[in-house]
Order: C-alpha cells, then structure tokens, then sequence
C-alpha cells in the first residue's frame, strides 16, 4: 500500500504531553498515527544557516523529517506572504492585506527549497498530501524536483471570493499552482463554490457538477472534505476530565454560576472584540446574568511577531479591563481572560461543565472548537453552541444558535436564550449535532481525503 506523506508549515511537538495549539496538527497527527509514513515540515527553528538535509527521526511507524529556516527565510514566506498577505486575504480582511513583491519571493524560494529537500526521500507511488496557505506552490515544485506521483493539498482556511482573491497581484499563479494538484480540497461547499467560480470567471477552464476541474492543461478534481474532530476520543477525555482536579477547581470557583467559554487562538480572525462586546451588551440588557453568568476566554498568543497580533490583543485587554471596571461586584468577576495554552484534557473538561460555548470568528475555515465542545458534553445535560455563520462548521452544526459576530445585539440574544433553554431543546440541538460529528470525525475527513487521491 503507498505510503502517505504529509508536508505541512509546521511538524508539531512530537513529545504529546505537550499541547499543540493549531487545528492542523491535531488533525493531522491523528491521520499519520493510523497509517505511518513521513510527515514533513519546518522544525520552528529560526537559524543562521540551514542544514542541507532535512532532520531524520522515527516515532513508530512514523518518520519526522523537520528543516530548520533562516532569518530571512522566516521573515518573509512565514511573517510575511503567509501570514501578513494571505491569511488576512482568505479571511477577507483587505484592510489588513500587504503584498510586497520581495516576500512573494521569499515564499516561492522556501516553497522551492522545501520540495528540493522531500523529493530526495520520495518513492513514485507515495501518496503526498500537502496542508494548508503556506505551501499552495510546493505541488509544482515538488514536479520540477522530479516527483511524478498524486500529489493533493488541503486548505484549512477559507478560499475567498474571487473580487476578494483579485486584490492579491499574484492571484492567477495560486490558482494556477492550485490546479497542479490531483486532488484539492476545500473545508466547505462555499469554499469550493469559490474555487469553482474563479476558474470560471477568471480562465478559460471548466468545472463539471461532481467538482472536476479542467483548467491550466490539468485536469483535477476539487471538492469540500470538512474536517473534523476525534469525536468518541474527545467525548471519553471530557467524561473523565470532570472529576480531574483543574475541573473541579474551575466549577467550585463558579460557585454556581454559568460558565460561558471562549477558546481560541489570540487572532483578529475569531471575532474576539466582537464576542467581548457581545458579552457586555448581555450584562447591559439582561442586568439578571449580573452575578450570573462568568465568561471565560481561553486565548494564547501566535504570530507574535506580526504587530496586528500585537494590536489585537492590547484591543482585548483593554476591552476586558473596562467591562470588568463596570460590572464586577465583590464576588463576581464577569470576565476571565486567559493568554495561554491549556493541556488538551483540561479544557475538554472545561467544555464539559460550559453552559455555553460562543465561537464566532468573523470568517474561519472549520473551527474545531465548535465541534470539540460538542464532542465534550454529557447527553443528559449538555449545553449550548453559539456558532459565527461564517465557520465552516456552520454549514455541518445546523443545530447551534447561528449568529452574524458583527451584530451585537444578536450575539447578545443568543447567550440570552442560551442561558435559559430548556433541557429538552438543549438534548435535541445536541444529539442532532452529535450524530454529524460521529459521520464526520478525523478518520473519516481523512480517509475520504486519501481514497479522493488514491483513485487518481
Ligand atoms: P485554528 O485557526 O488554529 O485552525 P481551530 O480550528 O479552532 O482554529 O483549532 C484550534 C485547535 O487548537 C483546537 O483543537 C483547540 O482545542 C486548540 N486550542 C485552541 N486554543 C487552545 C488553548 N488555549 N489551549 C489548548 N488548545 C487550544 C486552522 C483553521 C481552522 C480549521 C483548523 C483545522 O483556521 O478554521 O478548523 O485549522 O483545519
């Protein structure tokens, strides 16, 4: 049977103590443990110079191969197109959108020397599947390297509308590069819907009703495969995690209260502002969660070093500071907000004893932690999902309370209804969701994935 290849931006922390906080590596370690094989990356370290070769070390039937890059490497793939270029333009935000034609260098220079590093280990029948916006172009250098194999790339962010794909000047060679793969895939039918739309308006290629795309003399087929979580391993972790010690901290310093939770990566993406306001238009309108309801947001810091991180989260803490200034009482603190990582366990049992869960980013490719907080509750009295209609999981949790994060007064609304739904619509909304989530886990994304790219 082929071997599967993974390349990715990051390889995450083999020692799995250790949390890794990206959607992707949950995901992806979760893939590679059932069927081996190579996962390849950047090591996360920054150095003065690069080793020739890639780092060689096994875990079972797993091999991780890491490289290290330099400074300039970094600062202009990683910082810069990845993160200061494209996440901002799949996440619709051209306000915060910067190209510069030396980090659009930068990126195809570290894309080329990634594939010029994997092509040597390669064998002609591996199956490689390429993760995410920080590799579109490795497919086609991986075939100027000499690689001759399937090749698929999955993206986890969203794929833009094509007026928005437009505002990038590199536009036609991503999607040129997109369609060097065999397989495609996108996390939601909006997300293809896109993909399928550009290459309509925008070539002279064609996409037939079951998703094969002819364009740029390929053809290729490009479909939505939403990923998912490991739902019966989460939902064990959460059963257990109840009676673990951080738990019952957390309930006993509830003393009663409803716990409103929020975890997400420190990212102007999540809608946290809006989500903080949100929270305050509740206290405001419904002075009864005065005393109440306790929000707590989980939100460690990433891309420190690009400064709209920085500025996100000075926003934040100002926002936190005044809402708690205006509201807090002698023993009551509305808001509790965290900027670090917690292990895995730990905030699953968090999940479980949150009356309410509010993810709503203003655009999210998935959003695993709509779908972990499902995973995580007791059938008999979970809570309540407040999901961003722009997350992917919008189009699979039909059940959640949907909310537009841009409007305030309807989030408000929704953690209002939330706080008092009844047990039997709470045991509907979950069940119905819990049940997509058992149809769709991790496996299942992935073995699609897979089966989509061996049947090229
Ligand atoms: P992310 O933007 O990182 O992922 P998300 O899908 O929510 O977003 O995944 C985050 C993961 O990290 C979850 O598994 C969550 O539990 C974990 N996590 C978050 N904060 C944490 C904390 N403080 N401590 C510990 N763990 C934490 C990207 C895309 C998403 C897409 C995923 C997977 O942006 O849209 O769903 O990849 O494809």
């Amino acid at each position: 049977m082929s071997r599967l290849v993974v390349v990715s931006n990051r390889v995450a922390p083999v020692d799995e103590g250790k949390t890794a906080s990206g959607g992707l590596a949950v995901a992806v370690l979760a893939a590679l443990k059932e069927t081996g094989g190579i996962w390849f990356g950047w090591s996360g370290e920054v150095v003065e110079a690069a080793a020739d070769h890639p780092k060689l070390f096994n875990v079972g039937r797993l091999t991780y191969a890491t490289l290290d890059l330099t400074a300039q490497d970094h600062d202009e793939y990683y910082n810069g197109f990845a993160n200061r270029t494209l996440w901002p333009l799949f996440h619709y935000r051209l306000d915060l959108h910067s190209f510069t034609r030396r980090d659009y260098a930068g990126y195809l220079r570290v894309n080329s020397l990634f594939a010029s590093k994997l092509a040597p280990l390669l064998e002609p029948d591996d199956l490689v599947w390429v993760q995410d916006y920080h590799l579109v172009p490795m497919g086609e250098a991986l075939k100027r390297a000499g690689f001759t194999g399937r090749l698929g790339f999955f993206l986890h962010t969203p794929f833009p509308a094509c007026e928005v794909l437009r505002a990038l000047p590199s536009h036609a060679d991503l999607v040129r590069s997109l369609c060097a793969y065999d397989v495609v895939g996108f996390q939601s039918h909006r997300d293809a819907n896109s993909f399928y739309s550009y290459i309509n308006s925008e070539t002279t290629g064609t996409v037939t009703a079951d998703g094969t795309v002819s364009a740029f003399g390929r053809t290729l087929r490009a479909a939505a495969f939403p990923i998912g979580v490991d739902t019966e391993n989460v939902a064990r972790m959460a059963e257990g995690a109840q009676r673990s010690p951080q738990t019952v901290r957390m309930q006993e310093s509830l003393d009663d209260k409803h716990l409103i939770i929020g975890v997400d990566r420190l990212d102007y993406s999540k809608g946290l502002v809006h989500r903080f306001a949100a929270f305050e238009r509740l206290l405001e309108a419904y002075p009864e969660n005065r005393g109440r309801a306790t929000f707590m947001q989980v939100a460690p810091p990433t891309r420190t070093d690009v400064p709209e991180y920085a500025e996100i989260r000075r926003e934040l803490e100002e926002a936190a500071g005044r809402i708690n200034g205006r509201f807090a009482d002698i023993d009551w603190v509305p808001i509790r907000y965290l900027n670090r990582n917690v292990s895995r366990r730990a905030l699953a049992g968090f999940f479980r004893i949150a009356r309410i869960a509010v993810v709503t980013p203003l655009r999210d490719g998935m959003n695993l932690v709509a779908k972990e907080y499902i995973a995580s509750q007791s059938a008999k009295n979970p809570g309540v999902l407040i999901l961003s209609e722009f997350a992917g999981a919008a189009e699979q949790l039909t059940e959640a309370l949907l909310v537009n994060p841009y409007d305030i007064d309807e989030m408000a609304e929704a953690m209002q209804s939330a706080m008092n739904m009844d047990v039997s619509e709470r045991q509907n909304r979950w069940q119905a969701m819990f049940t997509t989530l058992q149809e769709t886990d991790v496996s299942i994304w992935r073995s699609n994935f897979i089966d989509a790219l061996r049947a090229v």
